[in-house]
């Protein structure tokens, strides 16, 4: 395999970046790293990369690819094939699906909603997207009773997926205390070797 030459598109404080970024991190894979901040995503060069305005974006060579969770796959598949993060099991391939599309929903519109209203003063429901953050985190509490990870026996994109904003999701107006099951499981994940921590807004 030829060395990779890997553009990532992101921020910081971004928690579908921060999917990207701590999985080429923990894949031990160089990469570029161009700070693109909101008003950016919205310049001709960048649009014709993500017709959407939207970060993340990896470039790998030829290959310009957009969103976050696609772009998991893509790393998995590609850059890790041998290794648990991604399964050709059905069921595991199922239950990482599932809680990527958790990831897109549920994540989005509730504990990176609210994160968003109260940090950068998006519009929307404060409200709303908190009671959906905490009907989220009340059943990922149940499913992580007595499992360390939330599609197999061992980390797979499920969990880089879920992770960075409900890790932050106190920044919403959201406390953590109420479930142990999902600190733990945040602890877990940050204790993984190499793995960077989604970064406080508050702190940063
Ligand atoms: N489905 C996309 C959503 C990405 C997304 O919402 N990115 C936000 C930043 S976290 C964005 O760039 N929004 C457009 C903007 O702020 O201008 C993904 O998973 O990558």
């Amino acid at each position: 395999m030829s060395a990779p030459s890997l553009t990532l598109y992101g921020t910081r404080l971004s928690g579908h970046a921060h999917r990207v970024e701590s999985f080429l991190r923990l894949l031990g894979l160089p990469y570029d790293y161009r700070d693109t901040p909101a008003d950016r995503r919205k310049q001709p060069d960048f649009l014709a990369l993500n017709p959407l305005g939207e970060i993340p974006v990896l470039v790998d060579g030829d290959l310009v690819l957009a969103d976050s969770n696609a772009i998991l796959v893509y790393l998995a598949r590609r850059y890790a094939p041998e290794s648990r993060w991604y399964s050709e099991d059905p069921v595991i391939a199922a239950q990482i699906q599932r809680w990527l599309a958790i990831g897109s929903c549920e994540v989005r519109t509730g504990p990176a909603l609210a994160r968003a209203i109260g940090l950068f003063k998006r519009t929307g429901h404060l409200d709303e997207a908190q009671a959906i953050a905490r009907k989220l985190l009340a059943m990922m509490d149940g499913a992580l009773a007595g499992r360390a990870w939330l599609a197999d026996t061992v980390p797979t994109i499920a969990d880089l997926s879920c992770y960075p904003y409900l890790a932050r999701v106190p920044e919403g107006g959201v406390p953590l205390e109420p479930y142990p099951q999902v600190q733990a499981w945040l602890a877990r994940m940050e204790a993984l070797p190499g793995f960077p921590p989604m970064p406080w807004a508050s702190k940063a």
